[in-house]
């Protein structure tokens, strides 16, 4: 294991983002080159789903409507892929839930619509995950690695309850009935909100897997799902990180990472130290990782990280930071999104399974 994780030719799972503008062409290169790669699962991200292009003809990959920042692209898709001598990816739906799999792995996602009314966000939060769930189940995959959440306004209140507390409340309940699937190790995840309107789905998407992964927590951070009361009297359930085995090798991915120590926001109003905070506590992930997993020698530098910025013109100092800690390196794209924390300016997470 070690060092190999990170070779491109090697990678059991790999990851890639390509922009919509050329994802028709990198796809064909992914999937028609010496490679010759499997796509297991695809999200787009971008104001609009990308036209046509998601490379799998006529089958709708999840789309999250968070417009890209930067200049070099009108979206993102994060391309999961598998090798050519995998089993052959399978595509279906199972009561509403979108699947994809091969061999240990599977990809699901679901995208539901939702009213403005709170009460039900929650009961749609707990209705997607009670599918994913049961999907997962019936798939033979039943142990979720990472959750993507993504929900329109997400620190919006009604009836004095925060949305991101109602998807909470959804969240919790769903995971209490299966909890024999994910007891002691939730899944790494992410909840982030579209920045404007009220409208849009709730969508939520999941890598699986046949194995249980280890999770892995931040020494610098309180567990999320033990944050005091004063976050929401039910805990955001997700993991710092999990390490999964996926073939011979290890995958790790790393949760949305955020300027926070302890339980409490640090670096109020300052995007640029709330940045250096995140990835310090990406640093610190990759320290546990290498402390208790045999993948050690994993560096940030290996990483293919994703950064959600609330201001637009926040941007640019975003990514003098990413690339003075990172070198030059072209492996992290920029969203526009709501973090769900008022003051939370930015959140980066990030995957290491990564093609070169
Ligand atoms: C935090 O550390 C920032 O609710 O699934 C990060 C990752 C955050 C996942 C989630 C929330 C979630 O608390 C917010």
């Amino acid at each position: 294991m070690g060092g190999d994780m990170v070779k491109a030719d090697m990678s059991q799972l790999q990851l890639d983002y390509f922009t919509y503008e050329e994802l028709a062409d990198r796809i064909r290169a992914l999937t028609q080159g010496p490679s010759g790669r499997q796509v297991l699962g695809m999200a787009t991200y971008g104001s609009s789903a990308p036209d046509g292009a998601s490379g799998s003809a006529g089958h709708a990959w999840p789309h999250v409507a968070l417009p890209a920042l930067g200049e070099q692209a009108s979206g993102w898709a994060e391309v999961w892929s598998v090798p050519a001598d995998a089993p052959a990816v399978q595509i279906g739906h199972r009561a509403g839930v979108g699947f994809s799999r091969s061999a240990d792995l599977a990809f699901v996602w679901l995208s539901t619509p939702l009213s403005t009314q709170d009460h039900e966000l929650q009961a749609a939060t707990r209705q997607a995950y009670d599918a994913v769930f049961d999907a997962l189940r019936g798939l033979g995959h039943p142990h979720p690695l990472r959750f993507w959440n993504y929900l329109p306004d997400i620190l919006g209140a009604m009836q004095g309850e925060e949305r991101y507390r109602i998807f909470n409340t959804g969240r919790h309940a769903a995971f209490n009935t299966h909890g024999s699937l994910v007891q002691g190790q939730p899944p790494a995840a992410c909840a982030l909100g579209q920045p404007e309107g009220l409208s849009g789905p709730l969508v939520v998407f999941a890598l699986a897997s046949t194995r249980a992964a280890q999770p892995v927590e931040n020494p610098r951070q309180v567990s999320a799902y033990r944050y005091p009361p004063q976050y929401g009297a039910q805990r955001p359930l997700f993991s710092r990180a999990t390490v999964a085995g996926v073939g011979n090798e290890s995958t790790v991915l790393i949760s949305g990472t955020a300027s926070i120590l302890g339980y409490e926001t640090v670096h109020i109003g300052d995007v640029q130290a709330q940045t250096e905070e995140s990835l310090n506590n990406i640093e610190a992930l990759l320290g546990e990782v290498g402390r208790c997993h045999p993948c050690a020698g994993l560096r940030m530098a290996d990483l293919q990280l994703k950064a959600y910025v609330r201001h637009p013109a926040d941007w640019a100092t975003v990514r003098e930071v990413v690339q003075r800690r990172l070198g030059s390196h072209p492996a992290c794209i920029y969203l526009q999104a709501v973090v769900c924390r008022p003051d939370l300016l930015v959140e980066i997470e990030a995957a290491a399974a990564r093609s070169t």
